[in-house]
């Protein structure tokens, strides 16, 4: 369940930035004949010309939409382009369009504490940055104001006056306004310089929000795409939350959105106004409490981590209708796939950034007997993550087999899998001042070797199965650490054997100033080129060569939010029930013990899932993830009315 986090004391300025039509505006770049042409990007399947997962705007304005299937987008727009995703090991392959996301952290990330928030989208701190601006140039003194910063749509500007653009501007440079606004200001200018420095130096086009906080920038930043960006002044948060949708807003896309509507008829964030304080902590425990009625005012403390890779690797693959899998050996064949995958992915991550992953997790969507969708779920099952494709294969197998046996019980029935999906998480970075460590791993003038890194616990032979592992991924972090730390200290004489790229961890307070060095000439060079720029180039200008832009207002549907927060579901009180059903269920159904005292070690806690990663999910595991995440249910012995509702039925409900 989502908690409050403590409100920062000073104001702070945070834009969060999506890209438009992401993977089209990759495939157009790839192939510029496709650009302002209607075009989508179509997921590898035979199946009615496959699934639609990116439209652009012209084919938008055709009412092409991603639910769509290849060949009902034909119908709708005989003259789209459909591109493949990429391929590899019959699936999709995303590299091209991570590495064009990381372009866009690459530039982003010279203005502020910036956090990769999924393969396209970034949050950014310009705090610092926009108090540098208001006292060294502050807009009320600027001669000109940057083209593109003019067309921010600013909620609560009355639209009906005059030339918007001027009233805009008006806006930015008023002499009048107060602290906060004239901050948000400058962040609107910054976002604006940073979106035309992404157009020229990757050729996408994104959109943004700037508020005060992170949930309010990322509510706006789709409000007007494409290439547009909206700012939220404190003033008109109220009317702008008053109308939403409750499901539209972070962590509340799933059931507590539902429970919130089904049991206290709160249908928009402004029913929510109209409950106190303590009689949502009544309900939803004091910190959800606290939570709820402070998100309904516009008040949110999360900050941006400063993360500027991803926090998992996942990959998977989805299996309709008929493609279902049936078999172990057809399960393994696809994992094994899909791990390879995953090894290649952490191994570079490794290679390339120092980091570890320690989590290997395996989801699945399965049904069994004659049921197509059945009640029960295929837990998600996680283990401690040992390098190496082989060991990575043989432990998801493992998973694979555990989470099956959970998921039939007793049941001796037929079964098939509809999708799956594995993914790495809890990545931490190769402390600073063990840099050696690679070099010792691999030796000199080697490349790494995966099976290196395998630090698994010794195995205890009494235990069968997965419980070889451990009990928990604590464990074996614990022992990884100790591990690595060993061969780090014992070998002092390979630290000058480093690679420049893992040195460069290990004097942080000298590379600290070469990189704040090389972040200002960087600053210096990019408000030199958005100088020249000045007055000549917006990013709607820019469109307007190619293609007419669609001034298309964005429908909210894509804001809405589900994943699991830091408290957020009650699956660990599932696992909870699991584990002490286990000797019983031990003792019943599997005299050996193995099998049945996993599942209930391997009971993956929800709380874990990283939202990154269930973001790379197929849409399908997707939607089970977030269907997972539901509110607890009220302990309190209060007689309720026939519903919560008639309970707590809000004043101006009644
Ligand atoms: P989104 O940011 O949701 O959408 P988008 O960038 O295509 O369009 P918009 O301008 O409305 O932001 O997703 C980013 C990319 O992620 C998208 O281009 C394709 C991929 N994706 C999927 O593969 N499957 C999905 O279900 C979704 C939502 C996105
Ligand atoms: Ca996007
Ligand atoms: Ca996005």
């Amino acid at each position: 369940m989502p908690v409050a986090r403590p409100e920062p004391q000073e104001p702070r300025v945070i834009a969060h930035v999506d890209m438009d039509c992401f993977y089209v505006q990759v495939e157009q770049r790839r192939n510029p004949a496709l650009r302002g042409q209607p075009t989508a990007v179509v997921q590898y399947n035979d199946w009615k010309g496959g699934g639609l997962i990116a439209v652009s705007y012209e084919a938008r304005k055709f009412g092409v939409k991603r639910s769509m299937r290849g060949d009902e987008a034909k119908m709708v727009c005989p003259s789209i382009n459909l591109v493949q995703v990429p391929v590899a090991r019959d699936k999709a392959d995303l590299n091209v369009y991570r590495s064009a996301g990381s372009e866009l952290v690459a530039i982003l990330s010279t203005k502020g504490k910036c956090e990769r928030a999924s393969i396209d989208e970034v949050y950014l701190d310009l705090t610092d940055a926009a108090k540098e601006m208001l006292l060294e140039s502050p807009p009320e003194l600027l001669e000109l104001i940057f083209e593109e910063a003019t067309k921010s749509n600013i909620l609560g500007l009355p639209s009906d006056i005059g030339n918007r653009e001027d009233s805009v501007r008006a806006w930015l440079c008023r002499a009048d306004a107060d602290y906060q606004d004239k901050l948000l200001s400058c962040g609107a200018i910054i976002v604006a310089q940073l979106r035309v420095k992404v157009l020229e130096e990757t050729e996408f086009t994104c959109s943004a929000g700037i508020a005060h906080n992170k949930m309010l920038a990322k509510l706006v930043s789709g409000m007007h795409k494409p290439a547009q960006q909206t700012v939220v002044p404190s003033s008109a948060v109220q009317d702008f939350l008053v109308s939403l949708p409750i499901k539209k807003m972070k962590q509340l896309g799933g059931k507590l959105g539902s429970s919130l509507q089904d049991d206290l008829g709160v249908k928009t964030v402004g029913d929510l106004l109209s409950f106190a304080e303590e009689k949502l902590q009544e309900y939803y425990g004091v910190n959800t409490g606290t939570w709820l009625w402070k998100i309904a005012r516009g008040i949110s403390g999360e900050e941006v981590e400063d993360r500027l890779l991803p926090k998992s690797h996942g990959c998977g693959k989805t299996f309709p209708g008929p493609k279902a899998l049936r078999n172990n050996a057809s399960v393994k064949s696809w994992l094994d796939r899909l791990c390879e995958e995953l090894s290649e992915r952490i191994q570079s991550d490794l290679n390339q950034n120092k980091r570890i992953a320690q989590t290997l997790t395996l989801h699945a969507r399965a049904s069994k007997g004659n049921e197509c969708d059945s009640i029960k779920k295929f837990p998600s099952k996680s283990c401690p993550l040992r390098y190496g494709t082989g060991k990575i294969q043989e432990d998801a197998m493992k998973l694979f087999e555990s989470g099956l046996h959970d998921f039939l019980g007793s049941q001796n029935t037929k079964w098939s899998i509809t999708s799956l999906s594995v993914s790495a998480s809890k990545i931490f970075d190769i402390p600073s001042g063990t840099s050696s460590i690679l070099r010792y791993i691999k030796g000199p003038n080697s490349t790494v070797s995966p099976a290196n890194l395998d630090c698994s616990l010794p195995q205890d032979p009494s235990l069968g199965g997965i419980n070889q592992f451990s009990n928990s991924s604590l464990t074996v972090l614990t022992c990884k650490h100790a591990s690595l730390g060993n061969k780090l200290y014992i070998t002092p004489n390979h630290e000058e054997q480093c690679e420049p790229s893992s040195s460069e961890k290990e004097d942080r307070g000298k590379n600290s100033n070469l990189d704040k060095q090389h972040q200002v000439k960087e600053e210096k060079r990019m408000s030199k080129k958005l100088t020249d720029v000045k007055g000549t180039c917006s990013i709607l200008k820019f469109l307007s060569q190619s293609s007419p832009v669609v001034n298309e207002k964005r429908k909210l549907d894509s804001l809405t939010c589900s994943h699991p927060g830091p408290e957020s579901s009650s699956e660990p009180n599932k696992a909870e029930e699991h584990k002490s059903a286990q000797p019983f269920d031990r003792n019943k159904s599997n005299p050996s013990g193995s099998n049945s005292a996993s599942s209930s070690t391997w009971m993956f806690n929800v709380e874990d899932i990283d939202p990154a990663v269930v973001e790379e999910l197929p849409p399908e595991i997707q939607r089970e993830i977030h269907g997972w995440i539901r509110p607890p249910k009220h302990s309190s012995s209060k007689t309720r009315g026939s519903t919560i509702s008639s309970y707590f039925q809000p004043a101006k409900r009644s």
